[in-house]
């Protein structure tokens, strides 16, 4: 069996305040914002923020946009990995239930997968349960889905497959 999972894409992040964490991880270790979004269907207001060159010349958007195309000395898939901040947009979120439930910590690892969908027929063959049939859409135009925690150890996993822009 072929590898499914061909780099470590982000760790995420569950924090009460996501301006307050994004501060700490800027002032702690220089890491730069690459995104900042809302995503309204998983429920938060998130930022991810490059590990490693996000791609050459300059930072920000742009710079991770060249990484994910492939231009920056990123790792295989052209895309750098990523700290995700997370901050529930609600209490019955899965990011606002994880926080009252734990506080604030690690609340998933996300894993570059080549094609999501091969992954998720793959992996539901092996009887670990899917959150996700089908893939969702993530931060930076990224397929995702997520894997069962209760099946893979106490972690709640997520499969990644980043699409290059055109
Ligand atoms: N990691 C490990 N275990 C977790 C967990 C997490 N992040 N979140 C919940 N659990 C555990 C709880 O501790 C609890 O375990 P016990 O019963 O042993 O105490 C159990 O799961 C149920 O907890 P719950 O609060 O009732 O949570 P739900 O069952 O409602 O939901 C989960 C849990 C994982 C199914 C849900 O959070 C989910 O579907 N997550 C996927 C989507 C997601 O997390 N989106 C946000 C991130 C978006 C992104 O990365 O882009
Ligand atoms: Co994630």
């Amino acid at each position: 069996m072929l590898p499914l999972l061909t780099r470590i894409d982000h760790v995420g992040i569950a924090c009460r305040d996501l301006d307050r964490a994004i501060g700490l991880y800027q002032a702690t270790f220089g890491l730069e914002v690459v995104s900042l979004e809302v995503n309204e269907e998983q429920g938060v207001r998130e930022a991810m923020l490059a590990v490693g060159d996000p791609g050459g010349a300059g930072a920000g958007a742009g710079a991770a946009a060249a990484g994910a195309a492939g231009a920056g000395p990123a790792g295989p898939g052209g895309r750098p990995g990523y700290v995700q901040l997370l901050e529930p947009l609600a209490p019955d979120t899965p990011v606002g239930k994880f926080l009252a439930r734990r506080g604030e910590g690690i609340h998933h690892v996300g894993y570059g997968v080549a094609d999501i969908s091969e992954a998720l027929a793959a992996i539901g063959g092996t009887g670990v349960r899917l959150l996700d049939e089908r893939p969702r859409h993530g931060s930076m135009g990224a397929s995702i889905a997520f894997l069962h925690p209760a099946d893979l150890g106490g972690v709640l996993t997520e499969l990644v497959q980043f699409v290059t822009p055109a």
